[in-house]
């Protein structure tokens, strides 16, 4: 074969490669206009959990063939892998064992029974609604979690019913951050308290309690750092918050959460017995759901410490922060196993 022929068989194959390129993306494009519809909270959730889903069921699938009372030790081992945490499996196992003593469950009734049991053990669910005007929530977390994503979607989530809205910048350790919030905050039409960086965080949070206060705001939300400028006590410096949160307005903060990345798993929770030990917090958000196998751990972390799932982040989209419903976690988690 000549060079030139060469050269001409490489160019159209090049070409062929870029065509059906074009032609794919216009495809999904054509596609992604008939998938345009809105998905629902359930769906999302459901979307979001598809990984711990899949990893249910790959556990689940282990149990085929296993008898009597070795039956119960995978159905262990199964939770474990899912990551439920030992004494949750545990718990489980006993409820499962103290209704079939060693008979072995068909894979439907199994299935049904752990539903009807996860959900039984996670604390009571205590949708949020503003009931003070303002509802100043103070939104806590190690850096990472995804405290200033939340807060941007809580914005949206209540400026879109029409609240008003108003964000303290109290993570004064990063500048970029509050940027980012700062743009967001504009653009879905709630107000800010945002000071330089280096400012003193309970200072800003106070302010931002002043002003939701004087301006009529429903919502206050209170963005603050995972970690501090200086080498002084989180937990402390949080504390110290918590008071002059409640010298700006007698009870505030009404409610404290504490953000959770749900990629940690199981390691979430020693960071949160922490926080809840020195803060009271009042509930939880569990977020990265969807970039994480680890959605069990959910049920571990909101029974042992008796706190309530608040809202859970399952995308990237405003959309994905989704407030908590035991039924639906437990449906994205087991349905069609
Ligand atoms: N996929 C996904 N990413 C998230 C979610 N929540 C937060 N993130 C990402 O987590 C990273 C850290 O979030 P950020 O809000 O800055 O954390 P902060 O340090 O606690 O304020 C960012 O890249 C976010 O986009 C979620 O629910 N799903
Ligand atoms: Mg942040």
């Amino acid at each position: 074969m000549s060079t030139q022929t060469v050269l001409i068989l490489a160019g159209a194959a090049v070409l062929a490669a870029v065509l059906s390129a074009f032609a794919r993306k216009r495809r999904s494009r054509a596609q992604g206009r008939i998938r345009a519809a809105p998905l629902t909270e359930d769906e999302r959730v459901r979307r979001g959990l598809s990984r711990t889903h899949a990893f249910f069921q790959q556990a689940l699938d282990r149990l085929s063939g296993s008898e009597g009372g070795r039956f119960y030790d995978d159905v262990e081992e199964a939770l474990l892998a899912a990551d439920v945490g030992v004494e949750f499996s545990e718990q489980v196992v006993e409820e499962l064992r103290g209704e079939w003593g060693l008979r072995v469950p068909a894979r439907a009734e199994l299935k049904s029974a752990l539903a009807r049991i996860l959900q039984s053990r996670l604390p009571g669910e205590k949708p949020f609604e503003p009931s003070h005007k303002p509802e100043v929530v103070l939104i806590l977390g190690v850096n990472g979690a995804g405290k200033t994503t939340t807060i941007a979607k809580l914005c949206s989530r209540f400026r879109a019913r029409g609240l008003k809205v108003l964000v303290g910048a109290a993570d004064t350790f990063r500048a970029a951050a509050t940027e980012q919030l700062k743009t967001w905050v504009e653009r879905v039409g709630a107000e800010g308290v945002f000071q330089a960086e280096g400012s003193d965080p309970s200072a800003v949070a106070f302010d931002a309690v002043k002003a939701a206060v004087s301006r009529g705001s429903n919502l206050c939300l209170l963005d603050t750092a995972g970690r501090l400028h200086t080498k002084s006590n989180l937990m402390e410096e949080l504390k110290k918050m918590k008071r002059v949160l409640a010298k700006a307005l007698p009870g505030a903060p009404h409610e404290t959460w504490l953000v959770l990345d749900g990629t940690m798993g199981q390691n979430a929770l020693n960071q949160a017995r922490e926080f809840h030990q020195f803060l009271d917090l009042t509930g939880l958000i569990v977020t990265k759901l969807d970039g994480s196998a680890k959605g069990g751990a959910v049920f571990a972390i909101a029974s042992s410490l008796k706190l309530p799932v608040i809202f859970i982040g399952v995308g990237e989209d405003p959309e994905d922060l989704v407030p908590f419903h035991a039924a639906s976690f437990t449906d994205g988690i087991l349905a069609g196993i």
